[in-house]
């Protein structure tokens, strides 16, 4: 567990923890990587812009001069956009270099859930979760993102993980790792640019409060670790399956050409993707992350209301 003297927690943020009310933890390497400028920066600006229309209050976490940044304003989080993939992405075994070297460091989904936990926050809304990689039983592509998701008390609404990924394996090593996979609205694991895998998945919740009683129960059950919230993409930006296959193994195909490995994989394959779709999966993933942010907010302002955030 990280400790305080690294957090540089914004003063909104740290009242409304200190208030038990609610604050939804939102990623970085989703902006710096995830899409391109100026795409990102509005997106970054609209996620907030959802949060708090909801109620609730965003914390966008990032590394900037030796500290964990637990909330952005303004010029940090065009700063952020600004760099892209010059910024290095931080995931769990990167922290030490970026703090000692004072540069920015844009958070995955692991570090995400690691800042969020040291400061307080329950609930993190993100896109898609890293996974286990094609061709992972020869590569050992799989993302530190499942490991955290064992270990760390933090709840992740996502879309699922593309189907970039090989997703019975993600599932599979999920259930080694004791994470616990909670439907919203869906019976099966959705798998980001589409609605569904095909995957079967066990808890199915429909209702918010229901919902919300489930994470309040995993959390205080205590050092329980983290629990995945899958929320499929909002049916009329989600792709079709033949196309996004198409452009799928394209992408693979191309990474493979151009020797892409380890962390640089996920990022190269997003960016593929917008070039050989005229711009289509850009959109789905727009679209399902700001959906993403809003059930999370409507979860933090539902858990907040019955006290279940307060410390
Ligand atoms: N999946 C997406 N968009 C993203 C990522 C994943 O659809 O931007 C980012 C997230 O930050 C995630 C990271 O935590 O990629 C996983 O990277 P890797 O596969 O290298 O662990
Ligand atoms: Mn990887």
């Amino acid at each position: 567990m990280i400790v305080g003297n690294f957090l540089d927690i914004q003063s909104e943020v740290q009242d409304a923890l200190s208030e038990g009310r609610a604050v939804v933890a939102l990623e970085s390497t989703i902006i710096s990587h995830g899409m391109p400028w100026p795409d990102n920066l509005a997106c970054a600006q609209r996620l907030e812009g959802i949060v708090r229309e909801r109620g609730a209050v965003p914390a966008t976490i990032a590394l900037h001069n030796g500290k964990i940044k637990i909330g952005l304003n303004g010029d940090d989080l065009e700063a952020l956009a600004r760099s892209g993939k010059s910024v290095r992405k931080v995931s769990r075994r990167d922290f030490a270099a970026v703090l000692a070297g004072g540069t920015w460091g844009a958070t995955t989904v692991a570090a995400t859930m690691m800042a969020a936990q040291a400061a307080g926050i329950r609930l993190f809304a993100t896109g898609g979760i890293g996974g286990v990689h094609r061709g992972a039983e020869d590569d050992f592509d799989v993302s530190a993102d499942l490991m955290e998701l064992g270990r760390t008390n933090v709840a992740v609404v996502c879309a699922g993980a593309k189907s970039i990924l090989d997703l019975p394996k993600t599932l599979e090593v999920l259930e080694t790792q004791g994470v616990p996979i909670w439907g919203w609205q869906c019976d099966t694991f959705p798998s980001f640019f589409t609605q569904s895998s095909g995957l079967t998945i066990e808890d199915r919740f429909d209702d918010l409060s229901a919902l919300a009683s489930c994470v309040q129960a995993h959390f205080s059950m205590g050092g329980n670790g983290g629990a995945l919230i899958a929320n499929p993409v909002p049916s009329e930006k989600a792709l079709d399956k033949a196309d996004e296959a198409r452009w799928i193994e394209k992408a693979l195909a191309d990474a493979a050409l151009a020797g892409v490995t380890g962390k640089a994989a996920t990022p190269y394959l997003l960016g593929k993707l917008v070039e050989l779709s005229g711009g289509r999966t850009l959109e789905a993933n727009l679209a399902l992350v700001e959906n993403n942010v809003d059930l999370a907010a409507r979860l933090a302002v539902t858990m907040a209301s019955s006290g279940s955030l307060s410390r």
